[in-house]
């Protein structure tokens, strides 16, 4: 992997031992490092993180290679892991804190991103309740947050790992989701359902993959 071509995202998803651990275990990730963004002073400790006079969103940066893994499956695989319609609460953490955010540092991410947000609102009848907003800062958490649950098996973790089992390998290296074929024949639009089957393999559809991005979007 050619570490300058590595694109980075920021995912607010509850407490980040958990966001950390998860982010880590996908294919094409570089690396992924707990920390606090989008708030209001410089350096904060965890414990004025944990004040909630800060405004600080426990945060994820994610490096990955977008020649393995799109922007489009990370950010799928994102909403697999938070309550998309509550904005405040994740698990048993509540408030500023553990809001759930995508923050980026390039205005063209959110073209890759909005329409996962659009396809998942398709599922509510209330307004997703994440936000979507450029990266105002990012402090990385103190030396003990890093790979927490690495150093602490069985240590708080509000997330349920089993949705990265929906992620395959294609032949080629790149990252793709994996949706069941019912889903894909009742809920897709004909459009998606056309592009996935076309970009594949060029043979009839299999109900094998949903992401058809072009690695490097
Ligand atoms: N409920 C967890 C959250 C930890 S996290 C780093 C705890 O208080 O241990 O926010």
């Amino acid at each position: 992997m050619n570490l300058e071509n590595l694109k980075e995202i920021y995912f607010a998803g509850g407490c980040f031992w958990g966001v950390e651990e998860y982010f880590s275990r996908i294919p094409g990730v570089y690396d992924a490092v707990s920390g606090y963004a989008n708030g209001n002073t410089e350096q904060p400790t965890y414990e004025e993180v944990c004040s909630n006079t800060t405004g600080f969103a426990e945060t994820v940066r994610v490096r990955y290679d977008p020649a393995v893994v799109s922007l489009r499956v990370l950010t799928g695989q994102y909403f697999k892991i938070i309550d998309p319609v509550s904005f405040n609460r994740q698990g048993n953490d509540r408030g500023t804190q553990y809001r759930t955010g995508i923050f980026y540092t390039q205005e063209k991410d959110r073209s890759s991103i909005q329409p996962v947000m659009n396809e998942i609102q398709n599922d509510y009848s209330e307004p997703l309740a994440v936000e979507l907003a450029p990266l105002e800062n990012f402090y990385p958490a103190e030396d003990y947050h890093q790979d927490y649950l690495q150093k602490n098996p069985g240590g708080y973790c509000h997330i349920d790992f089993s949705s990265l089992e929906d992620l395959i390998v294609r032949d080629n290296g790149t990252v793709g989701i994996r949706i069941p074929e019912k889903k894909l024949r009742e809920e897709l639009t004909p459009l998606q359902y056309e592009v996935t089957r076309n970009a594949a393999t060029e043979r009839p559809f299999t109900g094998e993959y949903w992401d058809s991005d072009e690695p490097g979007l």
